[in-house]
């Protein structure tokens, strides 16, 4: 028998626990069993980055159901529609439970033994014939910290190849660029508690009702309590997060810079700068000021369609606040000028002084659970610890730590970024990918081109999930991977709180935790130290965390004074954790001294045009000295613009209920139900040009593929669509729906992130039974849908399901 402390299916945020500036936020929790429990497990929900702490309920060895953990300073009890019912997928029947190994075209099943002593077989003559450099990994945000930096140890220090970032590249990439720009290092400068207090809080391409929603609750609590914070919302689109706002600015997608400098020109206008801490704690104003000068409301509004009115006053509300919470995610991070908009959000705090004080932070915000943690380990594009692959010093510490000659860490450039990687592997230079934790037959842009390198005959590509995804569909070795609860580990959020979560439960078959299976790797490769000891010295979750700790001494992200028994206390803490602070640290930089010296910083910058990196000499002779970086930005139009071919702007994003490709929320019945199918959201005065009706079936094109969707007319501005990109192939392959069909291959120049907030497109009505083919169109539609599925299951499926077997959905359109 369910019981469950809502239906948080139709009541999404659930009852108003009302707080002001000076009480804390009150407890309230949530849960939602099957059965009663027998036992609970402390968790952490792993469904997006907030981490909220919370208990899994276990009945004769299953998960049957979740509560969320009062004492956790995250949550304090509450949880999502996410939370409360996407650990279902646990116990979903298709759950791999043995290794696949490719043979003649076809996956069979295969041993451990066999399936790795393939890829060991593979790695090594890789190496013989063309080095370390032969071989890429392509992992995620979703793994453990104990698991990322396995992983990256492995890549650094036992194989030696550069190859390595995770879909944090797609993600929060430029979170971390941001954050280094600006301040020398990762790291978030506030924490969630800001919330609690502030006066003003800015929203920057961020729909966090929707997709943190546990966070929401705690600023809709605030609203509902007396002196509410005013909201500042920019996104395009009539979100649930833009209902709330005291201002919501709608600029056209592609122009944030233009909206952000215009904001900066109104602050610098109205006088209300803190001259004090930018003569002393900054460097770069003068440059700012003159760049924002011609930012004026008028030319703003020429730029991005924001009218000037709107503009003014949410620049009065952030020229006179005196606290001040930003949170910047995807319509900055996808978008056109991604590292150059997010640092002039950090720029709107410096000028104004608000930063390392009670109710200002700035959450330059993660969207997995675990992306802050694939940057802290290296295994992305960064090296372990936010050291600097620029500064030798910071090598040796590596070198000293893993007991290897310098040499063998790659370090002669940057390591490589994961849009790169992608691009070897077409070229073929890297002949071995292997994909953990991660979907990108649907989460990369421009899909037709992925699948082609997936598809790749000299392209050895390892697989490494739980379900058998459209990627795991292309690959030589499918590993079948322990999941959530079935495995323990830690993690840390966006508020840098670090949570511990454990195993429940047992996996299911055969199926492996991801540390298992590197550790596995290791033992078979063989990796040695120097003296001849194996390189990876560690056995189980708890000790590769013991091993991280001493990486991180010194670093700003300092984990020496955790241990897993004060994980377990009740809480998640944030770090650094270390002797100075043995409690953990909820506000960085409250001496407003940055980690900007030239000794300290994770980067010597970048060029925020060109994205050229200044070297180290460059960088001292003007060394900041824990000053933050004040960097300016012009104003450049998007790569791909609409035209009379294409006269309409595309962008992506995401809806409440599900999660990314939907493999863990597309199997909980209330949560797919709830939201079934993909959709393309126009706005009423579009939907009459194109005479198109709510629920119509429209045809979508770009310069690289189609899609085919049903129609949902409002909230959303004219000359915007917007698609949803949640919705593959594994679950209906019948129709060319995948938002990233469409998408394109370009990234920021400084972060690297790729760019699905704008593509031009065009629209038509399609209908399935009468639509007269036309030459070219059809047969694109037809291709795109055929190459959906794999090598070997391929089928001809042209044209989408009939009408009456499509779900008609009559829900509003999510924000
Ligand atoms: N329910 C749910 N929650 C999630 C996730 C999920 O899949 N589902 N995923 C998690 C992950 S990994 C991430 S990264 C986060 C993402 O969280 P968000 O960034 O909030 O999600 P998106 O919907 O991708 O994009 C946010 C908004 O950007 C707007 N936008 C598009 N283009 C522009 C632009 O040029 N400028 C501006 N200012 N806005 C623009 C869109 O209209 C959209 O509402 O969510 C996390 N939480
Ligand atoms: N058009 C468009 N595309 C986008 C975005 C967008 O806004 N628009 N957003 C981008 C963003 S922000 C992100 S984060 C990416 C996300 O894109 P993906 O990472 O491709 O999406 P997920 O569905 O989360 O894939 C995670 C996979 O890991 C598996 N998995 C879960 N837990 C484990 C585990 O413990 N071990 C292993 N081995 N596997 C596990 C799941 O079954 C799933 O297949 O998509 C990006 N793509
Ligand atoms: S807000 Fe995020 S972490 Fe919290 S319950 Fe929802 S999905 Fe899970
Ligand atoms: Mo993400």
């Amino acid at each position: 028998m369910t019981t469950e402390s809502r239906n948080s299916i139709n009541d999404i945020w659930g009852q108003r626990t009302p707080h002001g500036p000076t009480q804390e936020w009150p407890i309230r929790v949530d849960e939602r069993v099957l059965e009663t429990p027998e036992r609970w497990v402390r968790g952490t929900c792993v469904l997006c980055s907030n981490g909220c702490g919370l208990d899994i309920g276990v009945k004769n060895g299953r998960i049957v159901g979740v509560r969320g953990l009062a004492t956790d300073v995250t949550n304090k009890g509450r949880l999502g529609p996410k939370g409360l019912h996407g650990w279902v997928a646990n116990h979903s029947p298709d759950r791999l439970t043995k290794p696949l190994i490719r043979e003649d075209g076809q996956l069979r099943e295969a041993s451990w033994n066999e399936a790795m002593d393939l890829i060991v077989r593979k790695s090594k003559q890789i190496v013989e014939e063309y080095t370390a450099l032969g071989i890429g990994f392509y992992t995620s945000g979703q793994l453990f910290l104990e698991e990322y930096y396995t992983l990256a140890v492995i890549g650094k220090a036992g194989l030696g190849t550069p190859h390595m970032d995770g879909n944090t590249r797609l993600c929060t990439a430029t979170a971390a660029a941001a954050l280094k720009v600006s301040f020398g290092s990762d790291g978030q400068p506030g924490g969630y508690e800001d919330l609690d207090t502030t006066d003003t809080i800015l929203h920057v391409g961020h729909n966090i009702a929707s997709q943190q929603t546990v966070l929401w609750m705690r600023i809709l609590d605030r609203l509902a309590g007396p002196n509410p914070p005013k909201i500042i919302v920019i996104d395009p689109r009539c979100t649930f997060t833009a209902e709330k706002a005291t201002i919501h600015l709608t600029p056209k997608v592609g122009t944030n810079v233009a909206v952000l400098n215009g904001l900066l020109h109104l602050i610098l206008r109205a006088g209300t700068i803190d001259q004090e801490f930018l003569n002393d704690h900054t460097i770069g104003y003068d440059e700012l000021k003159a760049t924002v000068e011609k930012y004026t409301p008028e030319l703003v509004e020429q730029l991005s369609g924001v009218p000037a009115a709107h503009l003014r006053a949410a620049g009065e509300i952030l020229a006179n606040t005196k606290s001040l919470v930003s949170t910047v995610l995807q319509g900055v991070y996808q978008s056109m000028q991604a590292t150059a908009a997010a640092v002039q959000v950090n720029n709107i705090h410096l000028v104004r002084g608000l930063i390392g004080k009670p109710g200002s932070g700035i959450l330059q915000m993660n969207g997995q659970p675990t992306s802050q943690n694939t940057r802290e380990t290296g295994a992305d594009g960064d090296l372990p610890g936010f050291r600097n692959w620029g500064n030798k010093g910071h090598i040796e510490q590596l070198a000293r730590l893993w007991n290897v000659p310098l040499n063998k860490i790659p370090h002669w450039s940057p390591p490589t970024h994961a849009m790169q990687i992608w691009r070897y592997a077409e070229q073929g230079s890297i002949k071995m990918l292997w994909i953990q934790a991660t979907n990108p037959a649907v989460s990369l842009p421009q899909l037709d081109r992925v699948r082609k390198i997936l598809h790749k005959e000299d392209l050895f590509v390892v697989v490494q999930d739980a379900f058998m995804t459209e990627t795991a569909r292309y690959a030589n070795v499918v590993l079948p991977a322990a999941i959530w609860g079935e495995k323990t580990g830690t993690f840390t959020n966006v508020s840098r709180t670090v949570h511990i979560s454990c195993k429940a439960i047992e996996p299911p078959g055969e199926a492996k935790s991801d540390l298992d299976i590197f550790l596995d790797y290791a033992h078979r490769m063989d990796f040695r130290d120097q003296d001849g000891e194996p390189l990876i010295k560690w056995t189980d979750a708890e000790s590769a965390f013991e091993a991280w700790k001493e990486c991180t001494r010194g670093r700003p992200c300092d984990y020496t004074g955790f241990t897993y028994e004060k994980l377990l206390a009740g809480s998640g803490i944030p770090w650094p954790v270390n002797e100075a602070n043995p409690n953990g640290t909820v506000r960085l930089y409250t001496d407003f001294v940055f980690p900007t010296s030239a000794d300290y910083a994770e980067t010597y910058g970048h060029d925020l045009e060109t994205g050229a990196a200044h070297t180290q000499e460059e960088y001292k002779a003007n060394d900041p000295k824990g000053r933050a970086l004040i960097k300016a930005s012009e104003y450049r139009e998007p790569h791909e613009v609409p035209d009379d071919e294409y006269p309409l702007w595309l962008t992506t994003g995401r809806q409440v209920y599900h999660f990314h490709t939907r493999t863990k929320t597309g199997r909980s019945k209330e949560l797919q139900e709830a939201a079934p199918d993909a959709f393309v959201q126009i706005s009423p005065e579009d939907a009459a040009t194109y005479g198109i009706e709510q629920d119509d079936w429209i045809l979508v094109e770009s310069r690289r593929g189609v899609v085919i969707e049903r129609a949902r007319i409002g909230d959303i501005e004219p000359g915007l669509v917007f698609i949803p990109w949640h919705y593959g192939y594994w679950d209906d392959p019948s129709r060319p729906r995948a938002a990233n069909e469409l998408t394109l291959t370009e990234w920021d120049p400084v972060s690297k992130q790729p760019h699905y907030k704008y593509a031009a497109v065009r629209i038509s009505k399609y209908d399935a039974k009468d639509a007269v083919p036309q030459p070219g169109l059809m047969r694109r539609a037809a291709q795109a849908a055929t190459n959906l599925l794999s090598r070997n299951q391929a089928e001809d499926n042209t044209a989408p399901k009939s009408q009456a077997q499509q779900p008609k959905t009559t829900q509003r359109v999510d924000g």
